[in-house]
């Protein structure tokens, strides 16, 4: 059974004493309701230590990772820096981070390495944009995504690779990929991944949907067999919203 995962992206939002009460809230709700599902929780690099100095038992994750070992990067945070503080893993090649920051998918598969050198689980993001959907590019580009940032890894590694496939036209919008949708897309992943490493690697991979999921529309989403949990951005800010999809499993 591929583990299953429910995941908070909380991008750039919260304050320090936002952060403290909302990640209180999420220890003792996982502490009161033994999830049947991981829970990760992707927060802001500032908050990272002492979240996990708090809370050693939450999967905490940094939204992002730099691609260098370490030296003159100014503002840049490094994977060993991550493991230092013992964070559990990051997210890397987000759509806002490939779109504001102009990210290549070269440089997410050298931050997917990095991470996963220091011993870091990555959650690799893919997706394509409107366009691409309308004109049917949407395999294609998906395709190029995970080849050019993956297929470098070798079999043991990729296997700690867990992937979130979120088309661009689903983030923060209200629009969300159907059911269907999703379905079709995350096998297509899956087939990728055993063409290149076989199947029984990529049926270990765990694929997250990522797009305006909320309570009211994860369960559907959730419950297609190549669907294994969400990247949570809007609803993941909030306790109540955020332990309906944990609930979800
Ligand atoms: C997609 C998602 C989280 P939201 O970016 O990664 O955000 O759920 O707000 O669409």
């Amino acid at each position: 059974m591929r583990k299953k995962i429910v995941a908070g992206n909380w991008k750039m939002n919260k304050t320090l004493s936002e952060a403290n009460t909302l990640l209180a809230e999420i220890d003792s709700y996982v502490k009161t309701n033994d999830p049947k599902c991981e829970v990760v929780v992707g927060i802001p690099y500032l908050y990272l230590a002492n979240a996990k100095e708090k809370y050693e038992n939450l999967n905490i994750y940094a939204e992002d990772v730099s691609e260098h070992q370490s030296g003159a990067y100014t503002g840049e945070i490094s994977a060993e820096m991550l493991k230092s503080v013992h964070v559990d893993g990051a997210i890397i090649g987000h759509s806002e981070r490939r779109q504001y920051h102009k990210e290549t998918d070269e440089q997410i598969g050298a931050k997917v390495k990095i991470a996963l050198e220091n011993g870091l689980t990555p959650i690799f993001c893919n997706g394509e944009l409107l366009e691409e959907r309308k004109s049917g590019k949407h395999f294609e580009v998906v395709k190029k995504q995970t080849e050019v940032a993956l297929f470098q890894l070798s079999p043991e590694e990729i296997k700690k690779v867990v992937i979130a496939y979120e088309p661009v036209w689903a983030i923060g919008t209200g629009e969300t990929a159907t059911p269907e949708q999703a379905q079709e897309i995350h096998a297509y992943i899956r087939s990728l991944i055993a063409e290149k490493y076989g199947k029984e690697i990529a049926d270990e991979i765990s694929i997250l949907y990522g797009g305006s999921v909320k309570p009211a529309n994860a369960k559907e989403i959730f419950s297609k067999p190549d669907v294994d949990g969400g990247l949570i951005g809007g609803a993941s800010l909030n306790i109540k919203d955020f332990g309906a999809l944990i609930q979800t499993y």
